[in-house]
């Protein structure tokens, strides 16, 4: 398979000044007429005198093909295997009009990619590389024009991009003023209905807003509307940022490959992000529904008004829509608990996948199929850096870049470098050696060490830095990292308050004078660089840090490391930390802390995170023995604090009407947090009196995921399946949960049983990834000795390759672990990837990420 090359980009040679668009759908053959009125390009003709017009396509019957109204010579065009290249000679050096006339098939298009039918409802997904699936285009995101679109459908409600200029019974027409490039277009026809709100931008014009989703959840989309108008004003607040159109459309759809899509005034949605009510959604799914309403509507600015010149710069739009959409959810929410969360994700996606086969830097520069960089390195990874910039620069220096970015680069598509630039600019910083983050890949492991001289009252920090190497990348030089470092006495006060330290070096020392007696260091202050620290600290030290430190991100992380070590010590035949049970009571009697904030340093490691931690230790992990390591834990926690426990989860309840707002939600999160332990000693008898009470989904599945792991769950199921059976949002969570918290011992049986039912639609993704992810993240379950996880997981990633070739790629992660584990496993998994790539006709999406596995 080709390769794609950063280093291979040239700019398009033709200007792209209007495109125009005409539709006719109809389920098997939609026709589509395309008039794109070329300029010369900026550079004028190249050194070989004036440019063929190549264009892309894939899968398209080509009825007519014209330049200026008339018919192009057949010696003039040449086809390769997704282009058409017409010739130089063709074409009129100052300008023409190429059209074209193409037939698709959205019925058939399983793919999800370019227009496809989603449960009769026709919609469309550009990004990345779509547009070429609907019609001849030059398909790079550095190529912008303003469209207009004429829909013809025997459809009541055709939507497209910009605003509405005229409809009738059977059609409607869109323009778009603003240029954008073709993986932002977007078409919606189908039986819809608008829950409708209206927004008055901060310049006082008028938007109207609509969720589309339907006939019969008009019900549940009132949250994801009352989202967007907060999403629109926070980002007038907080970056200035004024919408641009007359209507801002969302969509819900059932099969959807990703999240959501932030196409020009016309966001699609897979529905499980717009859908909530209490009864359906947990808390977790309202805030996610939150962010990611919010993460699409910022992209208006980040992404659509300025884009990417070519799709390496992907995270020059994604890491820094993600910064802030989480900044957005700080904002709204608690910030330090969104911080812990956001770790949380760092590190069980973006660390696992740095350490494994499939690690690339933010920016990478080369690609076989880009769809697989879709990835937490160029998402949370390419967030976190700007967070370590922000941090470096000061709010302030932050703001002055972010508002020259806006002004420099308003409409046009740029590149990281351009990123860069602006905040070189606007704050007189040298930047070269920042730039590393972006072009090197790897997590860098960074270790401190103390000196303390008593008799100069004089700490002494010394920080070490090393990146290990990753595929392609054997050697990486230091990178810049602040680290964020406060000094609290022994007696519990805070002797130094939060200072950043620069570390440009391989190896740095920092002095802290005048003190009088030795402090404890808290280290990497609110997660200040996405590395793995390593410092020799005692448990005594770290119950110190959990009681005393004033970061609540360090005050967690020492818990968590108490609770981690002791996990890994007992898994290898050891005890738990002396310090880390009492620990845990200080905790519970901690009432005045945030009850989010408890939850969070409640809840043990997964089992995912002790491997990881095994690993990076140098040893090899074994699934069952962390599995039950970790139960054993969670028992003798319960038996310890059974009382505090119970007291805790009496005190949690949440009385009077559900309200899904971070106080309340923390509530619950601790409630079931104790749940969970309690579980581990009552035999389910609590979750089985939560799952009668309960009035909302996010208890309903806590109690049902308790009684799953008390294997007590057949009523509740039952009763889930009677009451739910048509709703797919909440069938997709009965499908999840249940080889999730299945016993190691039965989970890819389950799984299987569960793949027999005539109600796994497997070609929905959002019903596929739920029962192979809800495998896969068992992980005592799916890395089971006999292989029996591995080889179910394949068996349907081989099923699902042929109709859905991203969502089967995308899945493919679950293996990128797998040199970790023994021998025995590693050939087991190396055997089921040697399947899968031996797979005549294997798509090159899941080809590229088995190849990359593989090694
Ligand atoms: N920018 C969007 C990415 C996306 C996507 C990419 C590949 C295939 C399907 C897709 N659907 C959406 C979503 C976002 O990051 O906001
Ligand atoms: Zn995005």
């Amino acid at each position: 398979h080709t390769e794609t090359r950063l280093a291979d980009w040239r700019p398009y040679p033709w200007k792209l000044d209007s495109t125009r668009l005409a539709f006719t759908i109809a389920p098997q053959a939609t026709t589509v007429e395309s008039t794109l009125v070329f300029g010369p390009g900026e550079n004028g003709p190249g050194a070989e005198g004036p440019a063929d017009l190549v264009l892309d396509g894939a899968g398209l019957n080509t009825l007519a093909l014209t330049i200026d109204g008339q018919t192009i010579d057949e010696t003039h065009v040449s086809r390769g295997e997704e282009t058409l290249t017409i010739a130089a000679a063709a074409l009129p050096p100052g300008g023409f009009t190429f059209a074209a006339r193409v037939q698709i098939d959205p019925a058939a298009n399983t793919a999800l990619e370019g227009l496809y039918l989603s449960g009769g409802i026709y919609c469309t997904q550009c990004e990345a590389q779509g547009f070429r699936h609907i019609t001849w285009y030059p398909d790079r995101p550095d190529v912008m024009a303003p469209f207009r679109v004429r829909i013809t459908a025997d459809q009541p409600v055709i939507l497209s991009n910009g605003n509405p200029v005229g409809q009738g019974e059977g059609w409607a027409e869109w323009d778009d003023p603003w240029p954008k490039p073709a993986y932002l277009f977007a078409l919606v026809a189908g039986d819809l209905r608008a829950v409708s709100g209206a927004f008055t931008t901060m310049s006082g014009r008028k938007v109207a807003l609509n969720v589309w989703v339907r006939p019969g959840d008009e019900d549940r989309a009132g949250f994801a509307l009352e989202a967007l108008k907060k999403s629109m004003r926070w980002d007038e607040q907080v970056y200035g940022r004024e919408y641009d159109l007359d209507v801002f459309n969302i969509v819900a759809v059932d099969d959807f490959n990703m999240g959501a899509m932030e196409n020009k005034g016309l966001n699609i949605f897979n529905s499980k992000l717009v859908l909530a009510s209490p009864e359906t959604a947990t808390d977790t799914d309202y805030e996610r529904i939150e962010a990611v309403i919010a993460h699409e509507y910022f992209h208006n600015w980040t992404g659509n008004r300025i884009t990417c010149r070519d799709w390496f710069q992907l995270c020059l739009k994604e890491g820094l829509t993600v910064f802030r959409d989480q900044q957005f959810t700080s904002d709204m929410r608690s910030a330090p608990v969104k911080r812990i969360e956001d770790v949380l994700n760092l590190r069980g996606r973006q660390f696992r996948e740095d350490q494994g086969p499939l690690a690339h830097p933010p920016r990478p520069d080369h690609y076989q199929e880009i769809n697989n960089f879709y990835t937490a390195t160029v998402y949370e990874k390419g967030a976190e850096v700007i967070g370590m910039l922000k941090r470096l620069v000061g709010d302030d220096g932050y703001a002055k870049a972010l508002d020259l970015y806006f002004q420099r680069h308003d409409g046009h598509a740029a590149t990281i470098e351009d990123w860069l630039k602006v905040f070189e600019d606007a704050t007189g910083r040298d930047l070269s050696q920042f730039k590393r983050w972006y072009v090197d890949a790897g997590t860098p492991r960074l270790t401190m060490t103390e000196a303390w001289d008593g008799d100069a009252g004089r700490l002494t920090l010394r920080f070490t830095q090393t990146t290990p190497p990753t595929p392609g990348q054997p050697d990486k030089p230091p990178r810049v990292i602040p680290i964020a470092v406060g000094l609290i006495s022994p007696n519990g006060d805070e002797v130094l308050p939060t200072q950043v330290l620069e570390m440009t070096g391989a190896s740095q020392d920092f002095t802290f004078d005048g003190l009088a007696a030795r402090p404890v260091v808290s280290v990497l202050r609110g997660f200040s660089a996405p590395v793995m620290l390593e410092r020799p600290i005692d448990a005594a030290t770290q119950a110190f840090l959990l009681a005393h430190d004033t970061d609540p991100f360090t005050r967690w992380e020492a818990g968590r490391a108490l609770a981690r070590d002791s996990i890994i010590a007992m898994s290898q035949g050891g005890k738990p930390s002396a310090e880390y049970i009492p620990a845990v009571g200080r905790l519970l009697a901690d009432t005045a802390a945030d009850p989010a904030f408890r939850a969070l340093a409640l809840r043990l490691p997964s089992e995912e995170e002790i491997a990881t931690a095994i690993n990076a230790a140098g040893d090899v992990p074994d699934p069952d023995r962390i599995h039950a390591a970790r139960e054993a834990l969670a028992r003798d926690i319960a038996t310890t604090h059974r009382a505090a426990l119970e007291a805790t989860y009496d005190a949690m309840a949440v009385p009077g009407p559900y309200a899904p707002d971070a106080g309340p939600a923390g509530q619950r999160a601790l409630r079931l947090a104790a749940l969970g332990l309690l579980n581990r000693i009552d035999g389910g008898a609590r979750a089985a009196a939560l799952w009668e009470s309960a009035g909302n989904m996010t208890e309903k599945q806590g109690a049902l995921m308790a009684l799953i792991e008390a294997d007590r769950a057949g009523d509740a199921l039952a009763q889930m399946e009677a009451q739910f059976g048509a709703n797919r949002l909440v069938m997709d969570k009965w499908f999840m949960v249940q080889p999730l918290a299945a016993s190691p011992d039965r989970a890819p049986e389950i799984a299987a049983a569960l793949a027999e039912r005539p109600d796994f639609d497997w070609k929905n993704p959002n019903r596929f990834r739920a029962l192979l992810g809800g495998l896969a993240a068992n992980h005592a379950g799916f890395h089971r000795a006999d292989g029996a996880g591995y080889r179910f997981y394949t068996d349907w990633l081989l099923r699902l390759d042929p109709v859905n070739p991203q969502t089967t790629a995308r899945l493919c992660s679950a293996f990128e672990t797998f040199r970790r584990y023994d021998p025995a496993r590693q050939a087991l998994v190396r055997a089921e990837l040697q399947r899968l790539a031996e797979q005549p006709g294997l798509s090159r999406n899941t080809a590229e990420m088995v190849g990359r596995i593989l090694g």
